[in-house]
């Protein structure tokens, strides 16, 4: 984990973690690029990203994923980020031809703040965060106090690995 920003606690908002992942051209890079992007986003301020990890596909086909978790504190709303994220996303080439289809680059928003979110566009928490290792791993890395052993127990049977 690296603590990035330099003054995360001057910019006034809500902390959220968001979910990177892609398995589709050069997820190595597509993932670090997109950490930069929402770094670099009006009204955020990245508070810690995790280490990238491998991970084998879960409900989805084709090939190893990268996967990362990085927190942010913002002065967006859920909407507003959600937007944002869509928009690096539809520049990495993001293409959605079916459910869990192979991408470029997928940007979930985990939390957000600790209010439920639940639209037709957004649920938050994440409805299947905490069935996934690819994210309770890296949530972990950055923010234990958030996971349960328990939690990461209950997922140790999926492939996941440090890059
Ligand atoms: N994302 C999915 C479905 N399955 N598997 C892994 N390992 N990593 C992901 O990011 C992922 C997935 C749907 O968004
Ligand atoms: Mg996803
Ligand atoms: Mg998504």
């Amino acid at each position: 984990m690296t603590a990035l920003s330099p003054t995360p606690d001057t910019v006034p908002g809500t902390i959220a973690y968001i979910g990177f992942g892609g398995n589709l051209g050069d997820a190595r890079l597509a993932v670090l690029a997109a950490l930069d992007a929402v770094a670099s986003l009006p009204q955020v301020a990245e508070l810690a990203r995790s280490s990238l990890y491998g991970s084998s596909p879960v409900d989805a086909g084709g090939a190893d994923y990268v996967n990362a978790v990085a927190s942010i504190r913002t002065g967006r709303s859920a909407a507003g980020l959600l937007q944002a994220l869509q928009t690096i996303e539809a520049d990495a080439g993001r293409e959605r031809p079916y459910r869990n289809a192979p991408r470029t680059l997928d940007l979930d928003i985990l939390l957000f703040g600790d209010t439920p979110i639940n639209t037709e566009r957004l649920q938050v928490p994440h409805p299947r965060m905490y069935e996934r290792a690819f994210v309770l791993v890296p949530l972990a890395e950055i923010a234990p106090q958030l996971v349960s052993e328990l939690q990461l127990e209950s997922v140790r049977g999926q492939y996941i690995w440090r890059l």
